[in-house]
């Protein structure tokens, strides 16, 4: 980036002077120390961090990851989970533990109803990548979207019928005074029997005792999570310890360093040169 002076923050150290910051999880006394900064590039495509940080000057522009190489990691990461259930893998696996050759009938793809929460730059590589194996798609966002492959529904009042015809469930939205809580008792419940519920979006979209009991009451059948209320998730914590319930660290989508860089630096130079740029968050809709 010729013409652009680079330093990496030192908190002891003087201001840098610095008007563009990139950015996970920063803490406040960055923007104590740096008062020119005009934009920041969050290293990630979930801003709900940022957001709720009130040392970040309102005229500071928030830009946040447009895919970079993390949606098609969230279509791989929702197709295992999908195949591993709908596919009796589990079942194949604790078979060949007893050396029993079991035969079972197999399910078909139409008995596997996805419904994937979010269908932006990440839900949308999801839908259309499950939608392409066969499995009957829907998508819920706040906007209708048209999607070839994948029914749309939009809107808070189309939610009950989205969730009363998903068996599979992906979540893949941004966490905002609006998602938080999404996937309760009273929204699991509507799901159809033998629901699996994916959640890679934030820990606080699942209110995590609702799970835990309709686990345990046999509501839902079982749960792929990879974000969490506390993470690292907590050695005593119940999900560690039921094996209807995959957990993963937080690694669905990884941000990819060069990928990442890439986006950032095509973004700065445009910048530099006057124009308008994609990704700005929209700090009153929380994403
Ligand atoms: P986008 O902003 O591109 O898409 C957000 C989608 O959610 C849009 O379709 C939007 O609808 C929809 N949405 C937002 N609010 C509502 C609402 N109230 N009701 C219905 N739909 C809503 O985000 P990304 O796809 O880039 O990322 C989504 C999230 O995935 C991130 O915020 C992050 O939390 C999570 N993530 C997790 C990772 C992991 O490793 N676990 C890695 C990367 C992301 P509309 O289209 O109408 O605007
Ligand atoms: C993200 C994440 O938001 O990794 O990018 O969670």
């Amino acid at each position: 980036m010729p013409g652009c002076r680079i330093s990496v923050w030192d908190p002891e150290g003087p201001p840098s002077g610095a008007d563009v910051a990139l950015v996970w999880r920063p803490p406040a006394e960055l923007f104590k120390h740096e008062t020119g900064l005009t934009t920041l590039f969050n290293l990630g495509a979930g801003v709900d961090a940022l957001l709720k940080m009130p040392e970040i000057p309102p005229h500071v522009r928030i830009v946040r990851l447009e895919d970079a190489g993390m949606a098609v990691q969230m279509a791989e990461y929702a197709l295992y989970a999908l195949l591993r259930v709908s596919r009796d893998f589990q079942a194949f696996d604790d078979a060949q533990s007893r050396q029993h050759w079991d035969t079972r009938e197999g399910t078909r793809p139409a008995d596997w109803p996805v419904g994937v929460l979010g269908l932006g730059q990440v839900g949308l590589r999801v839908a259309q990548t499950l939608a392409d194996f066969g499995y009957p798609v829907a998508g819920w966002s706040r906007s209708p979207r048209d999607i070839p492959g994948v029914e749309s529904f939009a809107g808070e009042a189309a939610l009950p019928a989205f969730l009363a015809r998903t068996r599979f469930l992906v979540n893949v939205l941004p966490l905002t005074p609006d998602t938080i809580g999404v996937l309760n008792r009273e929204t699991l419940s509507r799901l159809l029997p033998g629901a699996h519920l994916v959640n890679v979006g934030r820990g606080e979209h699942l209110v995590e005792d609702d799970l835990v009991q309709m686990l345990e009451e046999g509501e839902i059948a079982g749960a792929t999570l990879d974000v969490f209320h506390t993470e690292p998730l907590p050695r005593d914590h119940p999900f560690w310890h039921d094996a209807r319930v995959h957990v993963t660290p937080h690694i669905a989508a990884r941000t990819l360093r060069d990928e990442s860089i890439a986006q950032i630096a095509g973004k700065v130079a445009q910048l530099l040169r006057g124009e308008e740029i994609s990704g700005v968050v929209e700090r009153s809709r929380g994403y």
